[in-house]
């Protein structure tokens, strides 16, 4: 169902807009299903590079950044022409000690512009104890600030990057969704996720979605999947559609795009490109 005149309204104002249910729990358990399938035959919990751009070698992931009910979010805000940029999977396992510090999207995606946003789709329950994301609303009307870099390990941003400014925690939603529900966010949102200290897996997924007329500006090419109407621009280069998990020509056409991901995100740093997105001592990956 489209989102109506008051709730885009209130997403302008705020940067977010939650909960929406877009799956029935049996569908988002299905899609955790598919995921635990392939870390239980051989691929081992979701690490690192795959859990970039994982739309590529998951069909499930490929079919549901497609599945109406979130397209219908992302187009009632984006409009009728709209492209997934990346997914990203984010589990966090029992009593992990890895968190994400308060940060904004846009300060490294290299995109130029911000009709992007994030839905954020919840497939397990997401609960203060389990590490589900805080959100500061209205914080987008900022634009871009600045960041720094921590590269802590235990902080699942790829160079541990967090906003260099006093954060006002007082005023920060707890977004907690049950399985199936998602939240979306704008892409200058400033937002952040505790631990998990429960004894059970947290999982989602984001679905990053654009505008054609966006263009990347760190490097000169980059990848795009055109979900709803035209794209007349062209600034992206279509992605395949993957037809079985992990498909070897799937995983050289994510390696490809893993490497540029790698070079967007570590931009102007001695770790740029596709071993940036690496394991951290602990086997966990970072992001
Ligand atoms: O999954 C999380 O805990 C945080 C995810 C996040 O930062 C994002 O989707 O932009």
């Amino acid at each position: 169902m489209r989102l109506s005149p008051d709730e885009v309204q209130s997403y302008r104002e705020q940067g977010l807009l939650l909960p929406r249910r877009v799956l029935s729990p049996e569908e988002a358990t299905a899609c955790l299903r598919e995921l635990e399938a392939y870390e239980s035959s051989g691929g081992g919990p979701i690490a690192g590079k795959w859990r970039y751009k994982s739309h590529l070698v998951f069909p499930w992931l490929n079919q549901l950044m497609r599945h109406p009910a979130i397209l219908d979010l992302a187009c009632s805000l984006l409009g009728e022409d709209v492209m997934v940029w990346t997914t990203h999977i984010y589990p966090k396992e029992a009593d992990d000690g890895r968190f994400i510090s308060w940060h904004q999207d846009s300060a490294h995606w290299g995109l130029d512009s911000n009709r992007v946003l994030s839905v954020w789709v919840a497939l397990t329950d997401a609960t203060r104890e389990n590490g589900c994301m805080r959100m500061l609303p209205g914080s987008h009307h900022k634009g871009e600030v600045i960041h720094q870099d921590t590269w802590d390990p235990n902080n699942i941003l790829t160079r541990g990057q967090t906003i260099e400014e006093p954060i006002n925690e007082d005023k920060a939603v707890w977004v907690e969704l049950e399985a199936g529900e998602a939240s979306i966010h704008h892409v200058d949102l400033f937002h952040a996720s505790t631990a998990n200290v429960s004894p059970g897996r947290r999982v989602a997924v984001a679905i990053r979605y654009i505008t054609p007329e966006a263009r990347q500006t760190r490097i000169d090419e980059d990848y795009a999947t055109l979900v709803c109407g035209e794209d007349r621009f062209g600034h992206f280069i279509p992605e395949i559609v993957p037809n079985t998990t992990m498909a070897p020509e799937a995983i050289s056409f994510h390696e490809r795009i893993a490497e540029l991901q790698g070079q967007i995100y570590l931009s102007n740093t001695d770790r740029a490109g596709l071993t940036g997105l690496k394991e951290t001592s602990d086997g966990n990956s970072t992001t």
